[in-house]
């Protein structure tokens, strides 16, 4: 990391010109279905620090932030902890993207991982037609209440994405599964991180699998494959997870990773590519943990380097 992009100031409003690209922005402050507390407060950190200032692209509509909810501890439930509260989020995200004006791409500020599943929801209520993914993330999340050691609901989106899991999630569509497993790219995992069960369940499953010792040797290459593969659904949504940051690197990550993460410099070009994608639908911004940036340096530096790839988004959805 180069010490000259530490930002200090947050980005100031800006007047967007009428050719940047246009966002719906929609913040959810949810730990609900995390390891603790603490992704909660990241949609707060990130506007103090000006992601929703409109610096680089339009803000379309800011459908604002929804209700704050915290991690609690689910003793009982050892298979699928919080599934009643990640169930709800889930959902009132679906009802308010499902509002999010179709000129406008979606920009979801979560929130942990289980925010996808709402989003996704959200965009096919809007429009029925398919969606595909690409899965930007350190992790697989292809564990279920079935195959999950811990239980935490964080670590199985994708799965219940692909209609793997508790009802509660799988059937929040329209849809079933509510993406297909042809359109789903996973790029940047970390191979070793990966369970036994997930990696069987990555043998049998049908979606593009790019691990990030992959994404080390071509980053672009990488990212152009991975857009192309979900683009053949039509249009595509970005699923963001900031652990795919090799932790040093930015460390924001809610559960970090060591060496087995990406240089914050490759994350940014893999975006750069697959948000210039003409048939990208949106970004979802999950994992941020703002308890591992008190001065507030970090998300400062987050969003000045998201701001620089969301601004080359394309204008026409
Ligand atoms: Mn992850």
């Amino acid at each position: 990391v180069n010490e000259h992009y530490w930002t200090t100031a947050p980005l100031e409003k800006k007047p967007a010109a009428a050719t940047t690209p246009r966002y719906a922005v929609l913040g959810v402050p949810s730990s609900a279905g995390a390891h603790w507390p603490g992704q909660e407060r990241a949609p707060a950190a990130l506007r103090a620090a000006g992601i929703a200032n409109g610096h680089g692209f339009a803000v379309a509509r800011d459908l604002g932030d929804l209700e704050l909810r915290q991690f609690r501890p689910d003793p009982h439930a050892r298979h699928a902890r919080n599934l009643t509260a990640v169930r709800e989020v889930a959902e009132d995200v679906a009802a308010r993207i499902a509002t999010a004006p179709t000129s406008a791409r979606v920009l979801v500020i979560g929130g942990d991982c289980t925010v996808l599943i709402g989003v996704v929801a959200g965009l096919r209520r809007r429009s029925s037609e398919p969606l595909g993914l690409v899965y930007l993330d350190g992790h697989t999340d292809l564990n279920t209440p079935a195959t999950s050691p811990s239980g935490i609901l964080d670590s199985m989106g994708l799965a219940h994405l692909l209609g793997h899991g508790a009802p509660a999630l799988t059937m929040l569509g329209p849809g079933f599964p509510m993406v297909d497993e042809e359109h789903v790219a996973l790029i940047g995992f970390n191979g070793r991180e990966i369970n036994a069960d997930e990696r069987s369940a990555l043998a049998v499953h049908r979606c593009l699998a790019l691990p990030a010792d992959e994404v080390r040797r071509e980053p672009t290459a990488a990212a152009h494959t991975a857009a192309d593969c979900a683009a053949a659904a039509g249009r595509f949504l970005v699923h963001f997870d900031v652990d795919v940051i090799d932790f040093p690197d930015l460390p924001v990550a809610d559960v970090p990773q060591f060496s087995g993460g990406l240089p914050v410099a490759m994350v940014f070009e893999v975006l750069e590519v697959v948000l210039a994608h003409s048939q990208c639908v949106g970004l979802v911004i999950t994992e941020f943990n703002p308890d591992r940036d008190r001065s507030g340096d970090y998300s400062r530096t987050f969003v000045a380097r998201l701001a620089d790839v969301l601004g080359r988004m394309p204008s026409v959805v």
